[in-house]
């Protein structure tokens, strides 16, 4: 039932054919897990054992992400069910009515919805020799202060992410978003160690890392002008760089191109293509 089962997956994108074979070869090589179907409306509820655990996820939402970082990090077993967030399986909406990724269900019936406290639920039943949060009760506070805070720094992002393609775009929320991010480079700049967590990334920085890893988004779907200023950020550009060779990060990491795709997609006035990675893994697969 593990997900972690490595396959080799193709993208294509827009430049010449050089280009084309480049980045798909690279591309190839950080996509390591089976890319599944998006369930929508009509799908059947997948059986699940009594004892197995699930997390429903969508493959571009990095909410979703923090869990599954969390859940690889701890070195639990579980699977994942991608779901159509724009047409959702009934099922799914009834069992949590948000009707949000992640949502972590057990085969018992248990169920349980939001990013932070799923992932802290994780951290708690998963590998005890593998603490993501610290033992102490101030710093446990103050770090989960921290990933809540968070929110400041996706709010803004968000304001330009969800619109970039509008003639209109207010470029402001840009500026909120750095001064906001002057918060964790303070606050990891006043750590002795490479992550918040210490030698090892922990909940801090597994619950901030999905931003991360979009943040070069910008720069592709609006322009240089918002490229990340990585000299006003020099702590978490190296910690960028640290995270990056994180297995639980690389097993979940999505390449820019990838990222840009989906929001490409969003935004094309059609329907939403969910599955594109499934395609192009089912292409390459067929040419080996
Ligand atoms: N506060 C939630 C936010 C999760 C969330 O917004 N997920 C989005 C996908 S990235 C979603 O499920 N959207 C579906 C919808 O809004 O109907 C969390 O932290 O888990």
């Amino acid at each position: 039932m593990t997900l972690l089962n490595p396959i080799i997956c193709c993208i294509t994108r827009r430049s010449g054919p050089l280009n084309t074979l480049r980045s798909a070869y690279s591309t190839l090589a950080s996509l390591k897990m089976k890319e599944t179907p998006h369930l929508a409306q009509g799908t059947p509820h997948p059986p699940l054992e009594k004892d197995a655990l699930r997390i429903y996820n969508m493959r571009f939402c990095p909410y979703a992400e923090r869990s599954l970082l969390v859940g690889s990090a701890k070195g639990i077993k579980f699977e994942v069910v991608n779901v159509n967030l724009v047409d959702k399986p009934d099922w799914f909406v009834a069992m949590n009515p948000p009707g949000l990724v992640p949502t972590l269900e057990w085969g018992d019936g248990r169920v349980l919805g939001e990013s932070l406290i799923v992932s802290e639920y994780l951290d708690e039943i998963g590998d005890a020799s593998r603490p993501l949060q610290s033992s102490d009760p101030f710093q446990k506070a103050k770090d989960k202060l921290l990933a809540d805070k968070f929110s400041q720094v996706i709010s803004a992002l968000f304001k330009i992410m969800l619109n970039y393609h509008k003639p209109e775009l207010d470029l402001s929320p840009f500026d909120d978003m750095l001064r906001y991010l002057d918060r964790y480079e303070k606050e990891l700049k006043s750590r002795p160690s490479q992550f918040f967590n210490g030698d090892k990334p922990g909940y801090v920085d597994y619950m901030i890392w999905p931003w991360f890893e979009r943040f070069e988004l910008l720069g592709v779907l609006v322009g240089d002008k918002l490229k990340f200023p990585k000299t006003r950020y020099p702590r978490l550009t190296e910690w960028t760089s640290a995270m990056l060779e994180d297995d639980a990060v690389k097993t979940w990491y999505l390449p820019v191109e990838v990222h840009e795709q989906y929001m490409r997609s969003r935004f094309s006035g059609g329907a939403t293509d969910y599955d594109f990675l499934v395609r192009q893994q089912e292409v390459k697969t067929s040419n080996l």
